[in-house]
């Protein structure tokens, strides 16, 4: 199969069908693949999928991901040399780190621990900071009955004291070596205290190695460049 033959390209052209082909939006989970891809100088396409336009349930986007979801990526040059596409976040930033053997530690055990991360920020912190969200920023901030609300900031605050004791004594989340867990967590807590405007809810202040990680983590370069790609369309 050739990359022309995945129907997302008939929406979605490659300008460079021999670079890996990004399909997303800067949101927390866009800007794991963005910021993976800055970090490590891949060769890549990046496509903006609108929202406003509701392009993640064209035909075209659900015959890549029938989940409906950014980011997705094709790679042109997958295993043996066929392209590969892939959806859900943690599995493309463990795939790609694989692939170009960066920012995932080469020691299995600490290969290994860095994944637990990945999946602590894919079931806990993704979810758990989305639903906060959508109870202080999106429609369910009119909800009179502040219960659902209240679970998800306890969550959220729980998830972030976990976080911070592993920070403890710690530059990045896995061993003091940067990593793809680094690049699947932060965009998130970001969020959650800059768009969500939470940071009052959660207390954020008690999370003080939380807060030195992620102020460590925008002042990258390469954050800085992801988190504005794909660049709107
Ligand atoms: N677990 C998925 C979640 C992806 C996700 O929730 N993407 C959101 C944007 S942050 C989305 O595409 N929403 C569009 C929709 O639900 O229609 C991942 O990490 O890739």
């Amino acid at each position: 199969m050739k990359l022309s033959d995945f129907p997302i390209t008939k929406k979605w052209p490659a300008q460079h069908p021999d670079r890996l082909q990004l399909y997303s939006l800067a949101t927390p989970n866009g800007v794991k693949a963005s910021i993976f891809l800055e970090e490590t100088g891949l060769p890549y396409e990046a496509h903006f999928v609108s929202f406003e336009t509701n392009d993640q349930m064209s035909p075209e986007f659900l015959s890549l991901n029938p989940n409906n979801k950014i980011p997705a990526i094709i790679d042109p040059d997958g295993p043996g040399g066929e392209p590969l596409p892939l959806w859900e976040s943690g599995a493309m930033l463990i795939y790609l780190a694989d692939k170009t053997g960066q920012l995932i530690p080469k020691d299995a055990a600490r290969r290994y621990e860095t994944i637990q991360w990945v999946m602590f920020q894919m079931g806990g912190i993704g979810p758990m900071f989305g639903q906060v969200g959508f109870f202080v920023k999106f429609a369910g901030k009119d909800f009179e009955d502040k219960r659902p609300r209240d679970r998800y900031v306890a969550e959220a605050k729980r998830l972030l004291q976990v976080l911070d004791r592993q920070l403890d004594g710690r530059t990045w989340i896995v061993d003091g070596e940067y990593s793809i867990a680094d690049i699947a967590t932060f965009p998130w807590v970001r969020n959650l205290v800059g768009f969500y405007g939470a940071g009052d809810l959660v207390e954020f202040d008690r999370f003080a190695n939380v807060k030195r990680a992620l102020a460590a983590f925008v002042e990258r370069p390469a954050v800085k460049r992801g988190l504005e790609i794909p660049k709107r369309g």
